[in-house]
């Protein structure tokens, strides 16, 4: 008994120490290990850089040198150190701040960064000096995403370079551009310009009917589309801070305004008209499976998406196609036959099949909502599971890779609380405790199967979401959250050190910058 009171005493101290250092560095995600000495590095006057062993220190010299503390005239009291021989794991990095030196060390550009991050994230939070100190960090996930929804509302470049920079300081390595929808496609393409200049605009917007009875629509011609030269431009910012940017182009549902633009790739023979759609939903109209002329026009687009995106991996949608018009089309039974299909949901599955071989003869690889597991996964698909984790537990099992994102716990487009003070929104309710406590590895997997979750990611459907202020009311504080449970190692979490320390001084660095956000505490009864 003695023993155990002793073990028990020695482990909560253990925690205390732990929980201390985070909340004196304010740092999220929590870092792997953080040793605090006495003493600290005063901030007096901005500091001067050397970089150690780059080869090509452009990008992040670049980044380095807008840094306000950084003046690069200055006598180099920060050491930036490219290391291959260390022993770190991928994207990691050791901080160390001891008397007359801060230095950052790591086997890549990357890790680097991401050093910077938590010295950034130290200095918005330690006003006078930074204490001494040893960190060792790199990331529990190698794939960690935020998605963000530009096809039922649309948001300017710059907002979309404010997001990535908000991305970066949270160690979150992906940006999911959810770039083509029934409401509207929104990236130019060369060959099919009428994508944009009809696919690209609705008649009105529905915004709101799940709370707000009656409907009610703002009666203007609404849209947009992102130019080709903006898409790199996008591409290069997110390169710059280490973020992959992943477009999704939606196939064979969610497709409306595509077919508004080319409605012969539609089902039957002489499909007419279709309009964008200006209510939210699962529409039947989607891309015939039976005509090759689908697949031509998908691989075009999909050869003008590959020249704009250097990223391995595709989305290629494959969420909530209804199988109505694919039932009675002549083309798609054609299609089940000739293919000795057993159905429509096999016949999806050929679709994402043929897209998937497209894609990988390229040299790229596809990921798909958790549907595509209907009718049979294409070979090497990855797995985004929305649908709760049940798609994302059985593509596992089946050794396929997964990045979870369900909707009951990662779905930021959910208010914060069951409140009817809350904003409009899609319905449903995440709080910020409920996307902390999430483990993205299922206990129900095997130790072999668990290698398989690659990551984690947020989604942000913006239905509701019109302007840059709501975006950030929703995502505030709770890509915090997302922030930790992708990177942190489970054993660091610490949900009373964020909740009651880290959040509210992260929330502080919002209010210096006058950006709005969710304030974490229950609104109304
Ligand atoms: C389902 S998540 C969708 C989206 C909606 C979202 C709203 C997914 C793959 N499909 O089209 O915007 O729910 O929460």
């Amino acid at each position: 008994k003695k023993i155990s009171v002793l073990i028990w005493l020695l482990l909560t101290s253990l925690t205390q120490l732990t929980a201390q250092n985070n909340t004196s560095l304010g740092i999220i995600p929590a870092p792997v290990k953080v040793i605090i000495g006495d003493g600290s590095y005063p901030l007096s006057s901005k500091i001067g850089v050397k970089f150690v062993g780059f080869n090509n220190t452009n990008s992040l010299a670049k980044f380095v040198g807008q840094l306000s503390f950084i003046d690069l005239q200055q006598r180099p009291g920060l050491k930036l150190i490219l290391d291959k021989s260390l022993a770190i794991k991928e994207e990691g990095y050791l901080l160390s701040v001891k008397k007359d030196e801060i230095s950052i060390r790591s086997t890549t550009e990357r890790g680097v960064f991401y050093g910077l991050q938590t010295l950034l994230q130290i200095l918005n939070t330690n006003q006078t000096g930074i204490p001494f100190l040893e960190i060792e960090d790199y990331p529990r996930f190698a794939y960690r995403g935020m998605h963000l929804d530009v096809a039922r509302h649309l948001f300017p470049v710059s907002f979309i370079k404010e997001y990535i920079d908000m991305l970066a300081y949270y160690k979150l390595n992906t940006f999911h551009w959810h770039l083509t929808e029934d409401q509207g496609w929104r990236i130019e393409i060369k060959k099919y310009p009428k994508l944009t200049s009809i696919g690209g605009f609705r008649d009105q917007t529905l915004i709101g009917y799940l709370r707000d009875n009656p409907k009610q629509y703002d009666n203007e011609r609404y849209g947009g589309f992102y130019t080709q030269e903006e898409v790199k431009e996008v591409v290069a910012y997110a390169a710059s801070k280490y973020i992959t940017v992943v477009p999704e182009i939606e196939m064979p549902g969610h497709a409306l305004a595509a077919l508004s633009a080319y409605p012969e790739l539609a089902c039957g023979k002489n499909p007419t008209s279709f309009k964008a759609a200006y209510e939210w939903g699962v529409f039947d109209d989607v891309f015939c499976a039976g005509k090759e002329q689908t697949f031509k026009f998908l691989q075009d687009v999909l050869d003008e998406v590959l020249l704009l995106f250097p990223s391995e991996y595709i989305h290629i949608g494959g969420d909530e196609c209804p199988k109505t018009k694919w039932k009675t089309c002549e083309f798609c039974q054609k299609r089940i036959l000739k293919e000795k299909l057993k159905d429509e949901h096999e016949l999806q599955s050929y679709f994402i099949h043929r897209i998937e071989k497209y894609l990988n003869k390229k040299g790229r690889q596809i990921i798909g909502w958790d549907e595509i597991l209907e009718g049979g996964l294409a070979p090497n698909a990855t797995v985004m599971s929305w649908r709760g984790t049940k798609g994302g537990i059985a593509a596992a099992k089946l050794s396929h890779k997964v990045i979870m994102t369900p909707g009951p716990y990662l779905y930021f487009d959910k208010q914060e609380s069951k409140s009817s003070e809350e904003p409009l929104t899609i319905g449903g309710h995440v709080p910020l405790s409920k996307v902390y406590a999430y483990n993205p590895v299922p206990e129900e997997l095997t130790k072999e199967e668990q290698k398989y979750i690659i990551g984690v990611q947020a989604n942000l459907w913006t239905e509701y979401i019109k302007t840059p202020e709501k975006v950030r009311y929703m995502i505030y504080p709770r890509i915090f959250a997302l922030s930790e449970i992708a990177w942190t190692p489970l054993a660091n979490k610490d949900w009373k050190d964020f909740s009651e320390n880290r959040v509210a001084l992260h929330l502080g660095n919002l209010d210096q910058k006058g950006l709005i956000y969710r304030v974490p505490e229950p609104i109304g009864a």
